[in-house]
């Protein structure tokens, strides 16, 4: 009979303390086939944290361009500039988004695209301040670190003052995205041109000094070990200890289809098989996310790349929130998502309630907006 890893009855007791675990610890819960009572321990720090309140926020994501001068072999969105479905929203187009956006109630619109070559600094900061100016009220998290480090590049700028620039404009928050995963071996693999890690988390830090907050995110289902997949949270929560600027941690599952390590463009290169992350792997992910991250406040289940019911069942792995209404996604969405794209909200209400928690719509800063 194969015999089950159980989990050490050591790590339980830390849990139950509130004590820190170790990179031991984390790798130890991974090898583990103890889904449930890894489960049990997330949930207890996630309701210690969070009560049975389960967030959401109404938004709208604008993904503006999709092309982009780097080729991560893990991202099926990205174009050269003269591929034929090349796209970048003209000013006039995304100014209609946000005005769709502005429509349904949205309280946050997430702004992120691909690193443009010719889009110079100049239409970052109108795209900003015209939509801030119009719509005052509505939070913009735009931008990630990986774009932030592009703008500073394009403009010769710092990446420091790219960021008080864009916080002038009117940025309100960084996402999370470009992080996907820190160990230099899988990046030399997946996306050697891409800012490295240092470059991330530096930039993650001037944001938190300036005082714009931000997400984290770890792309994980690929190549990674589950010993690199800690490395990388423990990163994460040491910068967390020094600037507290972290508001949620989202952990990204790979999504295979159409992406050059796939199906690759170039001759030579050949097809990996790939398929997408398991339940029990997604689950386990989040849970000892949860786990590692104790100064973290809200553990993120990005239903889009879930999906909606494996987003429900990880609100007792140690999710305590589900992001958004989102409508129009194309990231994940390239990549062979069969989610939808947008959910309303009385659907999010219902999708929580459904779970048997109390369903809390925030805005981005997690201010509470309404118990619904
Ligand atoms: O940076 C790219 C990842 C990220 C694929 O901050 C892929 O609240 C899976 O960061 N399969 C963008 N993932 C999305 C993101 C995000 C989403 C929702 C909320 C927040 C937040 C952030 O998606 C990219 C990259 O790491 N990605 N390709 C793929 N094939
Ligand atoms: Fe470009 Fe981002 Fe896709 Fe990498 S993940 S190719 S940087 S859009």
């Amino acid at each position: 009979m194969e015999t089950k890893t159980l989990i050490l009855p050591d790590i339980f007791n830390n849990v139950l303390a509130g004590e820190r675990l170790s990179f031991e610890d984390g790798v130890a819960l991974f090898n583990s086939d103890d889904l449930l009572t890894i489960g049990e321990m997330a949930n207890l720090v996630r309701e210690r944290k969070n009560g049975r309140k389960t967030y959401f926020v109404v938004n709208r994501h604008i993904n503006y361009s999709n092309i982009c001068i780097n080729r991560c072999r893990f991202c099926a969105f990205s174009r050269d500039k003269d591929a034929p479905d090349a796209y970048e929203f003209s000013f006039n187009e995304i100014m209609k988004k946000a005005a769709e956006a502005d429509k349904i109630g949205a309280t946050e619109i997430h702004i992120v695209g691909g690193l443009h070559p010719d889009l110079k600094f100049d239409f970052y900061l109108k795209m900003i301040s015209a939509i801030k100016e119009r719509y005052p009220g509505i939070h913009l998290q735009a931008f990630t670190a990986v774009e932030i480090a592009h703008l500073a590049e394009i403009s010769g700028r710092a990446t420091g003052d790219v960021l008080r620039q864009l916080q002038k404009a009117g940025l309100g928050s960084l996402p999370g995205g470009g992080a996907e995963i820190f160990a230099d071996r899988v990046r030399q693999a997946l996306c050697s041109s891409k800012l490295s890690p240092d470059g991330w988390l530096t930039i993650m830090e001037q944001a938190h000094e300036l005082g714009i907050r931000s997400n984290a995110t770890m792309l994980y289902g690929q190549i990674e070990t589950y010993e690199e997949r800690v490395e990388h949270l423990i990163k994460l929560r040491n910068l967390q200890d020094q600037t507290g600027g972290f508001m949620a941690f989202i952990p990204l599952p790979f999504h295979p289809a159409n992406t050059p390590l796939t199906c690759p463009a170039r001759e030579g290169e050949k097809a990996e098989q790939f398929t997408r992350t398991s339940a029990i792997d997604d689950l386990k992910t989040i849970a000892i996310s949860r786990l590692m991250l104790d100064n973290f406040d809200h553990i993120k289940a990005f239903w889009i790349m879930l999906g909606v019911k494996l987003a429900q069942v990880s609100l007792s792995f140690g999710a305590d929130d589900l992001d958004g209404t989102v409508v129009e996604e194309k990231i994940t969405h390239s990549a062979g998502a069969t989610t939808p794209e947008s959910l309303t909200r009385e659907r999010l209400v219902n999708l929580i309630k459904e779970t048997g928690r109390e369903a809390v719509e925030r805005n981005t800063l997690y201010e509470v907006i309404g118990n619904r």
